[in-house]
Parts: C-alpha cells; sequence; structure tokens
C-alpha cells in the first residue's frame, strides 16, 4: 500500500480484514517499522485517532512524533501562486517537503469547513500533502472520509457479528447541537457496500447523504422502521448534504435509545464516539450490553496496525 488516503487503497478489503484480527489477537511485526519515524499533524483535536494510531505505530517498532498543526504550527497556505501577504506563513509546498525530510510516513486530519462543498469535496489539504510529500500519507478524517474509522467499523463488525446470518447493518443519524461532517458516515456506507451486509441507512429528510456515495442503498426515513431486525445500529449525526453543512429543524426526537431497539435483533449499538450521551444516544443503551462501542474504539489500534504494516512492507 502506497498511500492510505482513501478506502479505494485497500486491494482486498477482506485480507486487510484478516490481517488486523490477526495482529490484535498476535502482534507478529514488533520490529518492523524499526528507525522508521511516523509523523502525525491534527488541524482539529482527537483522543482515539491520535493515542490509537500512535500506539499502532509503536506496536511496530516505530518512532511517534506529533503536532498540533492548527495551533502549533505556521499557518499554512495550499493555494498555488498565492501571494502570501496576509496571515498566512508557510506554503504546503515547502512544509510537505520539509515534514519528508523528517518522516518516513505523515498522517494528517484536516475536517471540512462545511462552508463550501466543492471546496471541501476537492480534499484540498489531503491532496495537497500527497502532492508534495514524498513519503506515504495517512487519512486521519479528511473533509469527506474517515478510512481508519471505516476499517475499524468493519474488524468491529466480522467480530460481533453472527457467522451464520447475513447481519443487517442500519446506519442512523441522530442529533447534535453542532455542524458535523459526513467523513465517518460516508466511508462507513462505502466500507459496507464492500462487505456482506444487508445495509440500511435512516435519517430525517434533508439529511440524505452524498448521492454518489449512498449509490442504491436503502433510505428508510422512518427511523424505528429501519430498526427492525437490526443486528447492528451504527449511529452518527452528520450535518445537511443537501443543505451543505446545516443543522436543519428537524421535529422528531432521532436520539437513539433502548425503546426505540424493541423491534430489533438485539442490535449491537456502534459509534465512533465521542458521543454526546442523551442527545445522539441515551444513557439506557451505552450503560448497556447492547452498546460496543468501547470494543469498537479498542479496533482502532489494530486497523491502524494493519495499515501502517502495509505501508511500511512497501517501504523496505
Ligand atoms: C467528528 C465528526 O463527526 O467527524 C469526529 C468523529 C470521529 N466529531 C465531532 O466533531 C464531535
Ligand atoms: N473516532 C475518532 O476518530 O475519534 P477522535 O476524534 O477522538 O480521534
Amino acid at each position: 500500500m502506497k498511500n492510505y488516503t482513501s478506502l479505494a487503497d485497500i486491494d482486498n478489503l477482506e485480507t486487510l480484514i484478516k490481517e488486523a484480527r490477526s495482529l490484535k489477537s498476535n502482534n507478529t511485526a514488533p520490529n518492523l517499522g524499526n528507525g522508521k519515524i511516523l509523523g502525525m499533524l491534527f488541524f482539529n483535536p482527537s483522543l482515539r485517532t491520535r493515542l490509537s494510531t500512535e500506539k499502532a505505530a509503536r506496536l511496530l517498532g516505530m518512532e511517534v512524533m506529533v503536532m498540533n498543526a492548527d495551533k502549533d504550527g505556521w499557518a499554512l497556505e495550499f493555494e498555488d501562486g498565492a501571494i502570501m501577504d496576509s496571515n498566512k506563513a508557510e506554503h504546503i509546498k515547502e512544509a510537505a517537503a520539509v515534514l519528508s525530510q523528517y518522516c518516513d510516513i505523515i498522517a494528517v486530519r484536516a475536517f471540512p469547513e462545511l462552508k463550501n462543498k466543492e471546496k471541501d469535496e476537492s480534499e484540498q489539504v489531503l491532496n495537497s500533502f500527497k502532492k508534495y510529500a514524498s513519503v506515504p500519507v495517512i487519512n486521519l478524517e479528511s473533509a469527506t472520509g474517515h478510512p481508519l474509522q471505516a476499517l475499524t467499523d468493519a474488524i468491529t463488525i466480522q467480530e460481533f457479528k453472527n457467522a451464520k446470518k447475513k447481519p443487517k447493518v442500519v446506519l442512523s443519524w441522530a442529533p447534535h447541537p453542532k455542524a458535523l461532517p459526513q467523513s465517518v458516515p460516508n466511508s462507513f456506507v462505502e466500507i459496507m457496500q464492500k462487505l456482506e451486509v444487508d445495509l440500511v441507512i435512516t435519517n430525517p429528510e434533508g439529511y440524505d447523504l452524498n448521492p454518489e456515495i449512498r449509490k442504491d442503498t436503502r433510505v428508510e426515513h422512518d427511523q424505528e422502521k429501519a430498526f427492525e431486525d437490526a443486528d447492528f445500529v451504527y449511529v452518527k449525526n452528520w450535518s445537511s448534504y443537501e443543505n451543505y453543512g446545516q443543522v436543519l429543524n428537524v421535529e422528531k426526537n432521532w436520539t437513539v435509545n433502548k425503546e426505540k431497539l424493541k423491534q430489533s435483533n438485539n442490535a449491537k449499538v456502534m459509534h465512533c464516539l465521542p458521543v454526546r450521551r442523551n442527545v445522539v444516544i441515551a444513557d439506557d443503551i451505552l450503560d448497556s450490553e447492547n452498546s460496543i462501542v468501547i470494543q469498537q474504539a479498542n479496533n482502532r489500534t489494530f486497523a491502524a496496525q494493519a495499515v501502517l504494516k502495509r505501508i511500511l512492507e512497501c517501504l523496505k
């Protein structure tokens, strides 16, 4: 694997999931990354991505450097040909080239601004790193995708599913006071479409995801109907794609609670975290056996380890 900026970088998903699960039970490559440095740049906050990816790198013998690029670095200019006479002190051309001298792999988190759809869809930050760095680039959640989270989610569903049954997986929108990216649900839908699952998306009118990502995946605007017979309910808020980046007024209560799972197949409930309790998911689920959010977060390490391993194998 040369880069991991989107799910398209995975050539064989089944094998990669197997690799992650096997690394989880037995760390077979503790020295593969000896002498290699992972540099992680965060333009937005993080708990899981930052620490699980660092742990994964260390499990492979790598050294890790982390920078809160939004607070501690020079403000970066991404426009080609810019006359840099305002607040941007450094161009991505120099920044990425310099980082490539210090790091063997660069990982970047850069959320969308949620103001201009075309600009966010151009993935300017991530693609500029890819263009101007001379080392592999990993996406730690970008404007439109979160492929390390999606790989984690696929591993978790494989781990918890009933081996004899094709699982029904429901992605449910839930409320949130702030405008959040579509990155997590986009990548979740994309990876589920590659697996043997019966996928349904449920969200209020006005919150349909990008049709180019949804493709022919069923969208059910009645949440409780969508939950019928579900084996997994994956909860996530996202801002509107149609009214790009907006938080719309939704009358019905979409918070996911135990009552709503009554018609499900005793569904396991997932969320990428961080989760706002009693807004996105109620305590009666998060504090129950139905919730697998902690086990899911644990798998972030092994998803990252499998990806780093593939990239390191290509560097040799
Ligand atoms: C971010 C999001 O929704 O994309 C990160 C999730 C992993 N969540 C928040 O900003 C709360
Ligand atoms: N799920 C996830 O990416 O969490 P963080 O934002 O804490 O990294």
